[in-house]
């Protein structure tokens, strides 16, 4: 047996010198390691040898399996493919690469940032500030006193006695007045929270809000940039109104509403059949407002507007429920 041994190493060795590509390779190594090849077949004649060879052959045995193998392995790297592998663990280089998933802009990003281009290109200074204010940022300097019945409009959720998560991005605008002195055109964009939810509203939610004060600003200013600005995200056919409002901060105030996107104007479900959708609330500064801010009301006037990012964004993608946006399930999100 241990001749039968030796013969098959030497005939091995010689088969394998000869060889020139894989698909050789792989024949070799069935015919002698396969189920039926030739290792196989020593291993059942060993079931015959005495029992005191036994121990001596089956050693040599697996010396010269432990050869195949290593020499199958070496001689597999001169062609590529390694044919003691899996098929699912060989790599195909002909293969075309796999493309890398690139992500998109979450819907209320986008919607940010066309906004905010759309004042900066009418030459508005992007400015942010903290979303934890004190009382007097959020409501005092605004014209916002305590008891008043705004207060309770705002569901405020109260940190500590003086201390609030803002309402509006107001404060951004409060807080820059104080640094610096007219003329200013600024937008505040940024997350604000109120203790509200159901199908339009959510806790945290994302506001815009712009200011613009210089001597001689009128109602008509206020007008022009809102139409400029309305045209640009919803078409430059757009129908505009303003309607009379009331905030504590501006006097006048005005609503300002686009025909509905989803009727064209003929009334439907998401107008309430008015045929308008509510798009923005804006006015004048009150005067009150300058004051806190060391302005002098009789040298400045200026125009402030406020709008809730989520709104715009469910009017233009026709997106009935405001808390998907915040479910972050892909199958919503890679439809922008
Ligand atoms: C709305 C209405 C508004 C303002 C925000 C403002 C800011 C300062 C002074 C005066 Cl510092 N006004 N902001 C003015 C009018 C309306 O927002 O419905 N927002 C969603």
């Amino acid at each position: 047996m241990i001749k039968i041994i030796n013969k098959i190493r030497i005939d091995f060795d010689s088969r394998l010198d000869s060889i020139s590509d894989a698909k050789q390779l792989e024949q070799i190594r069935v015919e002698f390691l396969g189920k039926k090849g030739q290792l196989q077949e020593l291993m059942q004649g060993l079931r015959n040898a005495s029992p005191d060879e036994k121990p001596k052959l089956g050693k040599d045995i697996n010396l010269l399996k432990q050869h195949v193998e290593n020499k199958l392995n070496s001689k597999s790297a001169c062609f590529g493919a390694k044919p003691s592998k899996k098929s699912s663990e060989i790599f195909d280089t002909t293969l075309p690469g796999r493309k890398e998933l690139t992500g998109t802009l979450h819907p209320i990003t986008q919607i940010m940032e066309e906004i905010t281009s759309i004042f900066f290109g009418l030459g508005f200074q992007v400015e942010e500030g903290p979303e934890i204010e004190t009382d007097y940022y959020n409501f005092e300097a605004l014209n916002i006193p305590k008891d008043h019945p705004a207060r309770d409009m705002q569901d405020t959720f109260y940190i500590e006695d003086q201390t609030v998560l803002r309402t509006h991005t107001s404060p951004v605008q409060i807080h820059v007045m104080e640094k610096r002195e007219p003329p200013l055109r600024i937008i505040a964009p940024g997350k604000v929270y109120r203790c509200d939810s159901d199908v339009s509203h959510t806790p945290m939610f994302h506001q815009i809000e712009g200011l613009m004060v210089d001597e001689s600003i009128s109602f008509s200013h206020l007008k022009g940039i809102m139409n400029i600005f309305l045209r640009e995200v919803f078409g430059k056919d757009t129908k505009i109104r303003f309607r009379p409002s009331y905030f504590p901060f501006t006097c006048p105030s005005a609503e300002v509403d686009i025909e509905c996107v989803m009727c064209n104007g003929k009334g439907c479900r998401v107008c309430s059949q008015t045929g308008w959708l509510e798009i923005l609330g804006a006015g004048m500064v009150d005067p009150a407002v300058f004051r806190s801010v060391n302005y002098d009301p009789e040298k400045w006037t200026g125009f402030a507007f406020g709008l809730g990012i989520e709104r715009i964004a469910m009017l233009k993608f026709e997106i009935n429920d405001i808390r998907l946006f915040f479910e972050n399930d892909i199958r919503f999100l890679k439809q922008f």
